[in-house]
Protein backbone atom coordinates (compact mmCIF):
# COMPACT_ATOMS: atom_id res chain seq x y z
CA UNK A 1 0.00 0.00 0.00
CA UNK A 2 3.02 2.44 0.63
CA UNK A 3 3.43 3.16 -2.58
CA UNK A 4 -0.08 4.07 -3.53
CA UNK A 5 0.94 7.15 -1.40
CA UNK A 6 3.09 7.98 -4.67
CA UNK A 7 -0.05 7.39 -6.88
CA UNK A 8 -2.11 9.58 -5.17
CA UNK A 9 0.85 12.41 -5.55
CA UNK A 10 1.68 11.58 -9.09
CA UNK A 11 -2.47 11.86 -10.31
CA UNK A 12 -2.22 15.19 -7.21
CA UNK A 13 -4.68 13.65 -5.44
CA UNK A 14 -4.84 14.03 -1.86
CA UNK A 15 -3.22 12.62 0.36
CA UNK A 16 -6.33 12.04 3.05
CA UNK A 17 -7.93 10.05 0.10
CA UNK A 18 -9.93 7.47 0.66
CA UNK A 19 -8.07 4.42 -0.72
CA UNK A 20 -10.86 0.96 -0.84
CA UNK A 21 -9.28 -2.10 -2.66
CA UNK A 22 -10.68 -3.90 -4.97
CA UNK A 23 -10.74 -7.83 -4.71
CA UNK A 24 -12.02 -8.99 -8.42
CA UNK A 25 -9.30 -9.79 -11.24
CA UNK A 26 -6.56 -12.74 -10.94
CA UNK A 27 -3.67 -10.51 -12.59
CA UNK A 28 -3.40 -7.01 -11.86
CA UNK A 29 -3.86 -5.03 -8.24
CA UNK A 30 -7.18 -2.55 -8.68
CA UNK A 31 -7.88 0.65 -5.86
CA UNK A 32 -10.60 2.43 -5.90
CA UNK A 33 -9.71 6.57 -5.04
CA UNK A 34 -11.72 9.55 -3.67
CA UNK A 35 -9.97 12.57 -3.20
CA UNK A 36 -13.49 14.27 -2.40
CA UNK A 37 -13.12 16.20 -5.64
CA UNK A 38 -12.32 13.18 -7.93
CA UNK A 39 -13.32 9.79 -8.10
CA UNK A 40 -11.26 7.45 -9.83
CA UNK A 41 -9.92 3.56 -10.27
CA UNK A 42 -6.35 2.94 -10.14
CA UNK A 43 -4.66 -0.43 -11.32
CA UNK A 44 -1.14 -1.70 -10.73
CA UNK A 45 -0.27 -4.03 -13.64
CA UNK A 46 1.30 -7.59 -12.65
CA UNK A 47 4.50 -6.81 -14.37
CA UNK A 48 4.70 -11.02 -14.61
CA UNK A 49 1.50 -11.38 -16.76
CA UNK A 50 2.83 -8.01 -18.54
CA UNK A 51 6.45 -7.54 -18.99
CA UNK A 52 5.92 -4.73 -21.16
CA UNK A 53 2.97 -2.69 -19.28
CA UNK A 54 3.62 0.40 -21.83
CA UNK A 55 2.46 -1.84 -24.58
CA UNK A 56 -0.97 -1.85 -22.64
CA UNK A 57 -1.45 1.82 -22.13
CA UNK A 58 -0.12 2.35 -26.04
CA UNK A 59 -2.71 -0.02 -27.28
CA UNK A 60 -5.36 1.72 -24.58
CA UNK A 61 -4.78 5.05 -25.18
CA UNK A 62 -5.43 4.06 -29.17
CA UNK A 63 -8.63 1.85 -28.26
CA UNK A 64 -10.29 4.19 -26.07
CA UNK A 65 -9.53 7.05 -28.82
CA UNK A 66 -10.90 5.35 -31.78
CA UNK A 67 -14.26 4.09 -29.36
CA UNK A 68 -14.80 7.82 -28.11
CA UNK A 69 -15.00 8.98 -31.93
CA UNK A 70 -17.26 6.26 -32.84
CA UNK A 71 -19.14 6.89 -29.22
CA UNK A 72 -19.33 10.81 -29.98
CA UNK A 73 -20.27 10.29 -33.73
CA UNK A 74 -23.38 8.29 -32.20
CA UNK A 75 -24.64 11.04 -30.00
CA UNK A 76 -23.08 8.72 -26.75
CA UNK A 77 -21.17 10.01 -23.55
CA UNK A 78 -17.62 8.87 -23.80
CA UNK A 79 -16.77 9.46 -20.60
CA UNK A 80 -19.01 6.27 -19.67
CA UNK A 81 -19.62 4.61 -22.41
CA UNK A 82 -15.66 3.64 -22.40
CA UNK A 83 -12.72 3.82 -20.54
CA UNK A 84 -11.16 7.29 -19.98
CA UNK A 85 -7.64 7.37 -19.25
CA UNK A 86 -6.28 10.03 -16.37
CA UNK A 87 -2.91 11.53 -16.75
CA UNK A 88 -0.57 12.01 -14.21
CA UNK A 89 0.00 15.93 -13.41
CA UNK A 90 2.67 15.70 -15.74
CA UNK A 91 0.79 14.73 -18.41
CA UNK A 92 1.69 10.87 -18.46
CA UNK A 93 -0.71 7.96 -19.74
CA UNK A 94 0.88 6.06 -16.78
CA UNK A 95 2.71 6.09 -13.99
CA UNK A 96 6.11 4.12 -12.68
CA UNK A 97 6.45 3.48 -8.86
CA UNK A 98 9.45 3.17 -6.83
CA UNK A 99 9.26 -0.24 -7.58
CA UNK A 100 9.47 -0.14 -10.90
CA UNK A 101 5.16 -1.27 -11.13
CA UNK A 102 3.40 0.72 -13.91
CA UNK A 103 0.35 2.13 -12.73
CA UNK A 104 -2.27 3.65 -14.70
CA UNK A 105 -5.72 5.61 -13.56
CA UNK A 106 -9.01 5.94 -15.35
CA UNK A 107 -12.30 7.59 -14.73
CA UNK A 108 -14.48 5.99 -12.26
CA UNK A 109 -18.52 5.62 -13.98
CA UNK A 110 -20.59 6.18 -11.33
CA UNK A 111 -23.87 4.01 -10.50
CA UNK A 112 -22.55 1.06 -12.00
CA UNK A 113 -21.33 -2.52 -10.71
CA UNK A 114 -19.23 -5.04 -12.34
CA UNK A 115 -21.12 -8.51 -11.35
CA UNK A 116 -19.36 -11.53 -10.72
CA UNK A 117 -21.98 -13.64 -11.07
CA UNK A 118 -25.57 -13.17 -12.63
CA UNK A 119 -28.71 -12.20 -11.43
CA UNK A 120 -30.88 -12.81 -14.30
CA UNK A 121 -31.76 -13.14 -18.30
CA UNK A 122 -31.97 -9.72 -18.50
CA UNK A 123 -28.55 -8.78 -17.66
CA UNK A 124 -27.07 -11.09 -19.63
CA UNK A 125 -28.98 -10.22 -22.73
CA UNK A 126 -27.51 -6.49 -21.97
CA UNK A 127 -24.29 -7.76 -21.54
CA UNK A 128 -24.14 -10.13 -24.62
CA UNK A 129 -25.32 -7.13 -26.16
CA UNK A 130 -22.71 -4.92 -25.45
CA UNK A 131 -19.93 -7.00 -26.44
CA UNK A 132 -21.26 -7.83 -29.67
CA UNK A 133 -21.51 -4.06 -30.38
CA UNK A 134 -17.92 -3.65 -29.17
CA UNK A 135 -17.17 -6.43 -31.61
CA UNK A 136 -18.80 -4.70 -34.21
CA UNK A 137 -17.02 -1.00 -32.75
CA UNK A 138 -13.87 -2.73 -33.46
CA UNK A 139 -14.91 -3.93 -37.12
CA UNK A 140 -12.88 -1.36 -38.58
CA UNK A 141 -9.87 -0.64 -36.04
CA UNK A 142 -6.32 -1.74 -37.80
CA UNK A 143 -5.39 -4.40 -36.12
CA UNK A 144 -1.66 -3.88 -37.30
CA UNK A 145 -1.58 -0.79 -35.01
CA UNK A 146 -1.94 -2.99 -31.25
CA UNK A 147 0.90 -4.27 -29.93
CA UNK A 148 0.38 -8.41 -29.03
CA UNK A 149 0.36 -8.40 -25.32
CA UNK A 150 0.10 -11.94 -24.67
CA UNK A 151 1.15 -14.17 -27.45
CA UNK A 152 -0.71 -16.99 -28.39
CA UNK A 153 -3.34 -16.23 -25.69
CA UNK A 154 -6.28 -17.90 -26.97
CA UNK A 155 -4.23 -20.23 -29.11
CA UNK A 156 -5.68 -23.70 -27.53
CA UNK A 157 -2.96 -26.33 -28.81
CA UNK A 158 -0.21 -23.98 -27.24
CA UNK A 159 -2.18 -24.01 -23.88
CA UNK A 160 -2.62 -27.83 -24.46
CA UNK A 161 1.18 -28.13 -25.16
CA UNK A 162 1.58 -25.70 -21.98
CA UNK A 163 -0.04 -28.05 -19.90
CA UNK A 164 1.60 -31.25 -21.18
CA UNK A 165 5.12 -28.97 -20.19
CA UNK A 166 4.04 -28.16 -16.42
CA UNK A 167 3.28 -31.67 -16.39
CA UNK A 168 6.45 -33.09 -17.61
CA UNK A 169 8.64 -30.14 -15.07
CA UNK A 170 6.08 -31.09 -11.88
CA UNK A 171 7.58 -27.70 -10.67
CA UNK A 172 5.70 -27.97 -7.48
CA UNK A 173 5.49 -31.18 -6.78
CA UNK A 174 1.61 -31.59 -7.27
CA UNK A 175 1.08 -33.87 -10.03
CA UNK A 176 -0.27 -36.27 -7.40
CA UNK A 177 -4.36 -35.85 -7.43
CA UNK A 178 -4.58 -34.37 -11.12
CA UNK A 179 -4.41 -37.59 -13.00
CA UNK A 180 -8.05 -37.63 -14.03
CA UNK A 181 -7.88 -33.48 -14.27
CA UNK A 182 -5.01 -34.53 -17.13
CA UNK A 183 -6.80 -37.35 -19.17
CA UNK A 184 -10.16 -35.26 -19.04
CA UNK A 185 -7.33 -32.40 -21.55
CA UNK A 186 -5.50 -35.20 -23.18
CA UNK A 187 -9.44 -36.72 -24.09
CA UNK A 188 -9.49 -32.97 -25.89
CA UNK A 189 -6.51 -32.86 -27.54
CA UNK A 190 -7.79 -33.04 -31.14
CA UNK A 191 -10.27 -30.71 -30.31
CA UNK A 192 -8.14 -28.11 -28.94
CA UNK A 193 -7.29 -27.39 -32.65
CA UNK A 194 -10.36 -26.68 -34.26
CA UNK A 195 -10.60 -23.08 -34.40
CA UNK A 196 -7.10 -22.18 -35.27
CA UNK A 197 -6.85 -24.76 -37.89
CA UNK A 198 -10.05 -23.11 -39.01
CA UNK A 199 -8.16 -19.97 -38.77
CA UNK A 200 -4.90 -21.26 -40.99
CA UNK A 201 -7.16 -22.48 -43.74
CA UNK A 202 -9.17 -18.98 -43.76
CA UNK A 203 -12.12 -20.29 -42.90
CA UNK A 204 -12.82 -17.90 -39.88
CA UNK A 205 -11.21 -14.17 -40.14
CA UNK A 206 -8.71 -12.45 -37.64
CA UNK A 207 -10.80 -9.53 -36.08
CA UNK A 208 -9.50 -7.16 -33.30
CA UNK A 209 -10.85 -8.68 -30.25
CA UNK A 210 -11.41 -8.17 -26.11
CA UNK A 211 -10.45 -11.50 -25.31
CA UNK A 212 -11.23 -11.44 -21.71
CA UNK A 213 -14.83 -11.09 -22.18
CA UNK A 214 -16.45 -12.64 -18.49
CA UNK A 215 -19.02 -11.00 -17.18
CA UNK A 216 -17.33 -8.56 -14.74
CA UNK A 217 -15.46 -7.20 -17.24
CA UNK A 218 -18.79 -5.03 -17.86
CA UNK A 219 -20.14 -2.03 -15.71
CA UNK A 220 -24.19 -2.46 -15.25
CA UNK A 221 -25.74 0.53 -14.55
CA UNK A 222 -27.32 0.13 -11.17
CA UNK A 223 -30.38 1.85 -11.60
CA UNK A 224 -31.60 0.36 -15.01
CA UNK A 225 -29.63 -2.84 -15.29
CA UNK A 226 -28.47 -1.74 -18.62
CA UNK A 227 -24.71 -2.28 -19.96
CA UNK A 228 -23.30 0.99 -20.07
CA UNK A 229 -19.32 0.25 -20.66
CA UNK A 230 -17.06 -2.70 -21.48
CA UNK A 231 -13.67 -2.38 -19.20
CA UNK A 232 -10.52 -4.16 -19.04
CA UNK A 233 -9.00 -3.38 -22.20
CA UNK A 234 -5.24 -5.11 -21.29
CA UNK A 235 -5.45 -8.17 -23.89
CA UNK A 236 -7.57 -6.12 -26.80
CA UNK A 237 -5.78 -7.80 -29.87
CA UNK A 238 -6.29 -9.27 -32.96
CA UNK A 239 -8.23 -12.63 -32.14
CA UNK A 240 -11.73 -14.77 -33.22
CA UNK A 241 -15.37 -13.89 -32.58
CA UNK A 242 -15.56 -17.29 -30.63
CA UNK A 243 -12.69 -16.69 -28.41
CA UNK A 244 -15.06 -13.34 -26.77
CA UNK A 245 -18.61 -14.98 -27.28
CA UNK A 246 -17.18 -18.39 -25.61
CA UNK A 247 -15.24 -16.22 -23.05
CA UNK A 248 -18.38 -14.80 -21.70
CA UNK A 249 -20.51 -17.87 -21.99
CA UNK A 250 -17.98 -19.59 -20.00
CA UNK A 251 -18.05 -17.07 -17.30
CA UNK A 252 -22.01 -16.17 -17.47
CA UNK A 253 -23.85 -19.36 -18.65
CA UNK A 254 -22.97 -21.57 -15.39
CA UNK A 255 -24.76 -21.96 -12.06
CA UNK A 256 -21.62 -21.13 -9.98
CA UNK A 257 -18.61 -18.92 -9.70
CA UNK A 258 -15.68 -19.75 -11.49
CA UNK A 259 -14.39 -21.19 -8.02
CA UNK A 260 -16.93 -23.20 -6.74
CA UNK A 261 -15.31 -26.48 -5.08
CA UNK A 262 -18.82 -28.40 -4.82
CA UNK A 263 -18.76 -29.45 -8.12
CA UNK A 264 -22.75 -30.27 -8.29
CA UNK A 265 -23.39 -26.92 -8.25
CA UNK A 266 -21.81 -26.00 -11.17
CA UNK A 267 -23.88 -26.78 -14.25
CA UNK A 268 -24.26 -25.20 -17.97
CA UNK A 269 -26.93 -22.89 -17.73
CA UNK A 270 -28.80 -22.83 -21.25
CA UNK A 271 -31.17 -19.98 -20.19
CA UNK A 272 -28.38 -17.79 -19.55
CA UNK A 273 -26.71 -18.43 -22.87
CA UNK A 274 -29.71 -18.09 -25.28
CA UNK A 275 -30.59 -14.61 -23.06
CA UNK A 276 -26.60 -14.16 -23.90
CA UNK A 277 -27.09 -15.19 -27.40
CA UNK A 278 -29.96 -13.33 -28.25
CA UNK A 279 -28.06 -9.82 -26.71
CA UNK A 280 -24.67 -10.68 -28.94
CA UNK A 281 -26.24 -11.64 -32.24
CA UNK A 282 -28.31 -8.60 -32.28
CA UNK A 283 -25.41 -6.63 -32.00
CA UNK A 284 -23.21 -8.77 -34.09
CA UNK A 285 -24.56 -10.86 -36.49
CA UNK A 286 -24.89 -8.23 -39.22
CA UNK A 287 -20.77 -8.17 -39.06
CA UNK A 288 -20.42 -12.20 -38.84
CA UNK A 289 -19.39 -15.04 -41.70
CA UNK A 290 -21.42 -18.33 -40.98
CA UNK A 291 -18.82 -19.75 -39.92
CA UNK A 292 -18.56 -17.64 -37.07
CA UNK A 293 -21.89 -17.78 -36.42
CA UNK A 294 -21.99 -21.63 -36.22
CA UNK A 295 -18.50 -22.19 -34.84
CA UNK A 296 -19.81 -20.06 -31.70
CA UNK A 297 -20.82 -22.93 -29.63
CA UNK A 298 -17.71 -24.32 -29.91
CA UNK A 299 -16.25 -20.53 -28.88
CA UNK A 300 -18.03 -21.35 -25.45
CA UNK A 301 -16.67 -25.15 -25.18
CA UNK A 302 -13.21 -24.43 -26.00
CA UNK A 303 -12.58 -21.46 -23.83
CA UNK A 304 -13.74 -23.14 -20.77
CA UNK A 305 -11.44 -25.83 -21.57
CA UNK A 306 -8.82 -23.57 -22.23
CA UNK A 307 -8.98 -21.91 -19.20
CA UNK A 308 -9.40 -24.61 -17.12
CA UNK A 309 -6.23 -25.99 -18.50
CA UNK A 310 -4.47 -22.58 -18.01
CA UNK A 311 -5.54 -23.55 -14.15
CA UNK A 312 -4.60 -26.58 -14.38
CA UNK A 313 -0.89 -25.40 -15.68
CA UNK A 314 -0.40 -22.63 -12.99
CA UNK A 315 -1.34 -25.35 -9.97
CA UNK A 316 1.29 -27.04 -11.44
CA UNK A 317 3.97 -24.93 -11.73
CA UNK A 318 3.37 -23.33 -8.27
CA UNK A 319 0.48 -20.50 -8.73
CA UNK A 320 2.95 -18.01 -10.40
CA UNK A 321 0.00 -16.68 -12.58
CA UNK A 322 -3.33 -16.29 -11.64
CA UNK A 323 -3.29 -14.82 -7.75
CA UNK A 324 -4.72 -17.50 -5.65
CA UNK A 325 -6.51 -17.19 -1.77
CA UNK A 326 -5.39 -20.93 -0.41
CA UNK A 327 -2.78 -23.29 -2.01
CA UNK A 328 -5.83 -25.95 -3.94
CA UNK A 329 -7.44 -22.48 -5.52
CA UNK A 330 -6.05 -22.77 -9.12
CA UNK A 331 -7.31 -26.62 -8.81
CA UNK A 332 -10.93 -25.26 -8.10
CA UNK A 333 -10.71 -23.67 -10.72
CA UNK A 334 -9.44 -26.15 -13.02
CA UNK A 335 -12.15 -28.98 -12.06
CA UNK A 336 -14.75 -26.28 -12.30
CA UNK A 337 -14.30 -25.20 -15.53
CA UNK A 338 -13.54 -29.10 -16.73
CA UNK A 339 -16.99 -29.51 -14.89
CA UNK A 340 -18.95 -26.60 -16.90
CA UNK A 341 -16.92 -27.76 -20.22
CA UNK A 342 -18.09 -31.43 -20.24
CA UNK A 343 -21.97 -30.30 -19.49
CA UNK A 344 -21.68 -27.60 -22.46
CA UNK A 345 -20.75 -30.51 -24.84
CA UNK A 346 -23.84 -32.19 -23.48
CA UNK A 347 -25.50 -29.24 -24.42
CA UNK A 348 -23.79 -28.51 -28.31
CA UNK A 349 -26.78 -29.32 -30.09
CA UNK A 350 -28.96 -27.22 -28.76
CA UNK A 351 -26.60 -24.26 -28.30
CA UNK A 352 -26.16 -24.53 -32.07
CA UNK A 353 -29.82 -24.26 -32.49
CA UNK A 354 -30.40 -21.92 -30.21
CA UNK A 355 -27.96 -19.71 -32.06
CA UNK A 356 -29.29 -20.12 -35.55
CA UNK A 357 -32.66 -19.18 -33.99
CA UNK A 358 -30.97 -16.13 -33.32
CA UNK A 359 -28.79 -15.47 -36.22
C1 LIG B 1 -7.84 -13.31 -15.97
O1 LIG B 1 -7.54 -10.30 -15.03
P1 LIG B 1 -8.84 -10.97 -15.14
O2 LIG B 1 -9.25 -11.53 -13.84
O3 LIG B 1 -9.86 -10.08 -15.81
C2 LIG B 1 -7.18 -13.71 -17.28
C3 LIG B 1 -8.24 -14.22 -18.25
C4 LIG B 1 -8.99 -15.38 -17.62
C5 LIG B 1 -9.61 -14.92 -16.32
C6 LIG B 1 -10.29 -16.06 -15.61
C7 LIG B 1 -4.57 -11.46 -18.79
O4 LIG B 1 -8.67 -12.20 -16.18
O5 LIG B 1 -7.62 -14.67 -19.43
O6 LIG B 1 -10.00 -15.85 -18.48
O7 LIG B 1 -8.58 -14.38 -15.45
N1 LIG B 1 -6.47 -12.57 -17.86
C8 LIG B 1 -5.20 -12.69 -18.29
O8 LIG B 1 -11.16 -15.53 -14.65
O9 LIG B 1 -4.58 -13.75 -18.27
MG1 LIG C 1 -8.29 -9.06 -17.47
Amino acid sequence: METVKEVLKAYGLSEDSIVTPHSGGHINDTFYIDSGAKRIVVQRLNSYVFPNPADIIDNMVKVTGFLREKILLAGGNPDRETVTIIKTEDGKSFFFDSESKLWRATLYIDGTTAHETISGSEILEEAGFAFGKLQRMLDDFPASDLHEIIKDFHNTPVRYKQLMEAVKNDAAGRLEGVAEEISFAKAREEYCFLLMDMLKNSELPLRVTHNDTKLSNILIDDMTGKAVCVIDLDTVMPGLVAFDFGDSIRAAATTAAEDEADLSKVNFNIEFFEAYSHGFLRAAKGSLTENEILTLPDGAIMMTLEVGMRFLSDYLNGDVYFKTAYPEHNLVRARNQFKLAADMERHKEQMLNLIKKYA
